[in-house]
């Protein structure tokens, strides 16, 4: 059977890099919003970091630009359960944006907003120490307008919706809030390994 040890059919055994319930979704990238896909300009075009920090901060886009660009490279995981490999992003580190506002003594979540009214909340924990970024490249193009473009949110050790696209900021809180997908039934942190796909999960 050594033949078809790399094989990994329907039948076939799992891939280890796939957590629980999820499929390869190879070349294809579905688009899933709950949104009409915005038109922003990057003119106009701003990222907010505010709430329970020291000093409120707004990027333009070309202030965003102009702060060091990361990298992640790896999967991304939907909660619809399709898992998509091998994906280069850039972008800026959570950390850099919000060491530059300073979250204040008693700091826990995030709320991050988009440009078009939707949110989603996060453990410091989970946008901190590498974990997150607002990226605005992907697998060598700028990022597609219906996949968040100009720029989104990318935390992609959890599911995919805490990855808010056409990211307008992170609002620092001393508590945790739920948001849009939240408030409607998914998991408050959503770790596609332990499936945290809905409330109680
Ligand atoms: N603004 C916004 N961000 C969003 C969503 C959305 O509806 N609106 N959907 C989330 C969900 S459920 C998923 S799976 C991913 C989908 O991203 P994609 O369309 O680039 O695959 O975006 C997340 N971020
Ligand atoms: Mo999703």
């Amino acid at each position: 059977m050594s033949s078809t040890r790399g094989f990994r059919g329907r039948s076939g055994p799992a891939d280890p890099r796939l957590p629980p319930g999820q499929y390869d979704t190879g070349d294809d990238w579905p688009v899933l919003s709950a949104e009409v896909t915005p038109s922003l300009d990057t003119a106009t075009w701003t990222f907010r970091v505010e709430g329970h920090v020291e000093q409120e901060r707004t990027w333009t886009w070309d202030e965003l630009r102009a702060l060091p660009v990361d990298t992640y490279q790896g999967p991304i995981h939907c909660v619809t359960t399709w898992s998509k490999f091998a994906m280069t992003w850039r972008g800026i580190s959570v950390d850099t944006l919000l060491a530059a506002a300073r979250p204040r003594p008693g700091a826990t979540h995030v709320l991050a907003f988009s440009h078009t009214g939707y949110t989603t909340n996060l453990p410091l924990a989970d946008v901190t120490d590498g974990l997150a970024w607002v990226a605005w490249e992907v697998d060598g193009g700028p990022l597609p307008t219906e996949h968040g473009g100009p720029a989104r949110l990318l935390v992609p050790h959890l599911y995919f919706w805490k990855s808010a696209k056409w990211i307008a900021g992170l609002r620092v809180l001393d508590h945790d809030e739920p948001g849009f997908w939240e408030e409607r039934g998914y998991h408050d942190r959503g770790d596609p390994w332990l499936e945290q796909r809905y409330q109680g999960d």
